[in-house]
């Protein structure tokens, strides 16, 4: 019944089996390779995706550019109500989509529908934010004259995502692109195309129910050599990239080429600091849920425990306890903790780090491995693992996409943990754990964590959307989501506006004729 159940939500999402991964809207084509989308919840072809072929993508370009061209002249209030309407359709597709979530990408039900209500916030805040895109004004030197700056769309926004947040992280890059007066063009994971296909197909149906032209969302599918369509292309002045670090150093070299811009989000290696004065239930909780939510697999997942010695072993006991209490297996099963990775590939980084730490010294106090046998077919279900480790260890200091913790040791003050966590290549989330006030304000000054995102009493994952969310060194230094981020999609205009008769010159230069 579970895959009559899956049935259903695919036909309702507008997913059949063969599916044309390129779409300006209504119009849906596609002459590139086929791609076959594997659930590792159970192993199954969920879909089939025909990829973008270079033919495809210059329709694609070609119609975004001329919607552009009618959507930067439409209200920004009214962009926001188009926006408004696509909030009520993740609304009621809520369920169906977060669904499907979590049966192609594997993580649990709770966090798919959790990533969906991410979406509806953020198109919620774009809302808002529609009638908000102020300016500046100065004043200006000279008599008679007046000066402000504004805001003006950029044009066509790229927006390439990862696996492992397959709808979220668009939204949090369409709605804002879009409110701005921005048409967009998706690529997401070739790991998680199918998501991407019910997004595109719930975001055609309020544009044609409010007459708006082909082209303002659009979709293009395929692995990275579709993904440099985008990149290559001078006409798209932002590139949206979330992934790996290499995937962004590659990116990055490629955009900055052509002097477009980026906002990369990219790889993190995330650490909680555990003080003395730490709450210990606290900190359990939220270290279990950064490690194993999402089955390690967020890029604020939990990477390192930061541990004062003094508590030391009160931790690593209450965290081996609390990790025998985590059931693994179907995450559409609410009872489960932790679902798969998302393919075996991501199983043999597991097994690699695992391997690499105890090479390097490492001890395991909570053994991992791969499950097998009923309910565990598809071969991408693996034991949260814990490991002792040294905070300088290489394989420490980088990022396994897989529920794999560390725990590190500090002695002395917090500045020695703050020293120890910034001295990682990533800067995405941090933590501290602490009821002493000098501690956490320390954490949070400039002489403490160096990261994107810094938190007192919480975890390092489940972030808000209403903050700017991205991360400093290898993560990338782009900023999503929330607070002014908007910024980003748009051109800033400095306009100076002579009411007199008279011309004169600024910096008091004189020029008679
Ligand atoms: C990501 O992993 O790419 O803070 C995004 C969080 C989520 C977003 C993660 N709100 O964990």
């Amino acid at each position: 019944s579970e895959t009559f159940q899956m049935k259903q939500i695919l036909n309702d999402l507008g997913i059949s089996e063969i599916n044309e991964g390129t779409s300006t809207g209504n119009n849906i084509f596609a002459s590139g390779e086929i791609i076959e989308s594997f659930s590792p919840v159970d192993g199954q072809l969920i879909a089939k995706v025909k990829s973008t072929s270079k033919d495809d993508y210059q329709k694609v370009i070609k119609t975004a550019t001329s919607a552009f061209k009618v959507w930067r002249t439409t209200p920004a209030p009214q962009r926001g109500d188009i926006v408004r309407q696509f909030a009520d359709k993740l609304r009621e597709n809520k369920q169906a989509l977060g669904t499907l979530v979590s049966y192609e990408m594997g993580k649990s039900l709770q966090e798919g529908l959790g990533e969906v209500q991410e979406m509806i916030d953020i198109c919620d805040f774009a809302v808002g934010l529609s009638r908000q895109l102020h300016g500046l004004t100065m004043h200006s030197e000279r008599p008679g004259h007046r000066m402000y700056e504004q805001y003006h769309p950029l044009g066509v926004v790229g927006i390439i995502s990862a696996f492992n947040f397959p709808v979220a992280v668009w939204s949090w890059n369409t709605a804002l692109a879009w409110i701005c007066g921005d048409v967009c063009i998706w690529k997401p994971s070739e790991k998680a195309p199918l998501c991407g296909i019910a997004c595109q197909n719930l975001a055609a149906q309020v544009f044609k129910a409010n007459q708006l032209p082909e082209g303002i969302s659009c979709l293009i599918n395929g692995d990275y050599s579709v993904g440099e369509f985008l990149t290559k292309d001078t006409q798209i002045p932002l590139i949206s990239a979330t992934g790996s670090t290499r995937m962004g150093k590659i990116v990055a070299k490629e955009v900055a080429g052509r002097l477009g811009k980026t906002l990369l989000e990219l790889g993190g290696n995330n650490a909680i600091i555990v003080t003395p004065d730490a709450d210990i239930k606290m900190t359990v909780i939220g270290a279990v849920f950064g490690a194993v939510g999402t089955a390690g697999q967020r890029c604020t997942s939990t990477r390192r425990l930061i541990i004062h010695e003094s508590i030391y072993d009160k931790v690593k006991t209450a965290l081996v306890e609390a990790y025998k209490q985590l059931r693994i297996g179907n995450p559409l099963d609410e009872n489960n903790h932790v679902g798969p990775l998302i393919d075996t590939d991501a199983v043999k980084s597991y097994n690699n780090a695992l391997q690499k730490v105890v090479e390097e010294g490492g001890k395991l106090v909570v053994e991992g491995g791969v499950l097998s046998g009923e309910g565990y077919e598809s071969g991408c279900y693996v034991k949260p693992a814990i490991a002792e480790a040294s905070p300088n260890f290489k394989i420490v200091q980088q990022e396994t996409f897989a529920p794999v913790l560390y725990l590190l040791k500090y002695s002395g003050a917090v500045e020695n943990a703050v020293e120890i966590q910034n001295n990682v290549a990533q800067g995405l989330s941090s933590a501290i754990m602490t009821n002493n006030l000098r501690e956490a304000e320390y954490f949070l000054s400039v002489q403490g964590s160096d990261c994107g995102i810094a938190n007192v009493n919480i975890g390092t994952s489940g972030a808000e959307i209403g903050g700017a969310f991205g991360g400093e060194k290898e993560t990338g230094g782009g900023r999503e989501s929330g607070s002014d981020a908007w910024k980003v999609y748009m051109r800033r205009q400095t306009n100076t506006i002579n009411y007199t008769t008279k011309l004169p010159l600024a910096q008091g230069i004189k020029f008679d004729l």
